[in-house]
């Protein structure tokens, strides 16, 4: 990392000390997102350690963030706002594609641009105190994180229009059902339930990880008959690599734990 920033924290934690921590520890402004702490995103996750195998993106205090620093917003000419949407385009890529699935866990307010940041991670835990809203409409602006394209994969255009357009909130619920978060749990719960998603993240072969969070996306934005050829060239290579053999191997030898169980 280019050194420490104040507003976010990297911990290595986990069963097997394999997950990183990333916490935004800006509580006392609800984690709002300057231009400095885009860059420690950014910084953060490219400079995970090489042993880190999931991540956990949570926020300190009683929000997981408020979106854009809106103190920071006055100032900016057209051009800087151009190069201020480009910056946080690379942070949150970093987050989206960098080396491992990242799982954010939510509380409180999940708006504006902490929703795109939200949206750039792989799976969203949603605790029931949880809302979520774009009041960028509200604001007279627009979305500048990715969350245009982000969004809409998630809940579609109408929806986030809807959203736009008149404020819409959705709470934890209903936002878990319309696709904003992938799990709800109670009050408090989001941050251990990331982390057990997080373990077992860490126990799949490194390479399949990497060729889901970084081919499934791709794919779903190629023809069909494209997606056919990507999806067979990842499967080839995911399918070559030891560590898928072994494991193959493992459950043919009708080694333990290796059987697809209920939860
Ligand atoms: C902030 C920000 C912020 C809080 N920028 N300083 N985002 C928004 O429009 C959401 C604006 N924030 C809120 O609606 C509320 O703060 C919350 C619902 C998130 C939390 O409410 P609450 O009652 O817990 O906190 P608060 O009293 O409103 O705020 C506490 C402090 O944080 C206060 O500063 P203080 O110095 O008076 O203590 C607030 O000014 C400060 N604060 N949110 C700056 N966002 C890439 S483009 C993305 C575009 C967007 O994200 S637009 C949406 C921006």
């Amino acid at each position: 990392m280019s050194g420490k920033h104040q507003d976010i924290s990297l911990e290595i934690g986990g069963k097997d000390g394999n997950i990183a921590i990333v916490r935004l520890t800006r509580g006392a402004k609800r984690n709002a997102l300057s231009d400095g702490l885009i860059a420690a995103i950014r910084d953060t996750f490219q400079n995970l350690p090489d042993t880190v195998r999931a991540a956990v993106l949570d926020g300190e205090g009683e929000h997981f963030c408020a979106g854009l620093d809106l103190s920071e917003l006055k100032e900016r000419d057209a051009g800087q706002g151009m190069h201020h949407s480009r910056s946080w385009h690379t942070a949150l890529d970093g987050v989206q594609y960098g080396p491992v699935p990242v799982i954010a866990a939510l509380h409180g307010a999940v708006v504006g641009g902490g929703l795109e940041l939200a949206s750039a991670a792989h799976i969203r835990v949603a605790d029931a105190t949880t809302f979520f809203a774009l009041p960028e409409g509200q604001r007279g602006i627009f979305v500048g994180g990715g969350g245009s394209v982000r969004i809409p994969k998630l809940i579609g255009v109408s929806r986030m229009t809807d959203m736009m357009l008149t404020g819409r909130v959705y709470n934890a619920e209903d936002g878990e059902r319309i696709g904003l978060a992938q799990y709800l749990v109670p009050r408090g719960q989001a941050f251990d339930k990331a982390m057990e998603l997080a373990e077992r993240i860490a126990q799949n072969a490194p390479l399949t990880n990497y060729a889901l969070m970084h081919a499934l996306p791709r794919i779903a934005e190629q023809p069909a008959d494209h997606g056919y050829m990507t999806e067979a060239l990842i499967s080839a290579i995911a399918q070559a690599a030891p560590d898928a053999k072994a494991r193959v191997r493992a459950f043919l030898e009708g080694k333990a734990g290796t059987k697809v169980q209920r939860d």
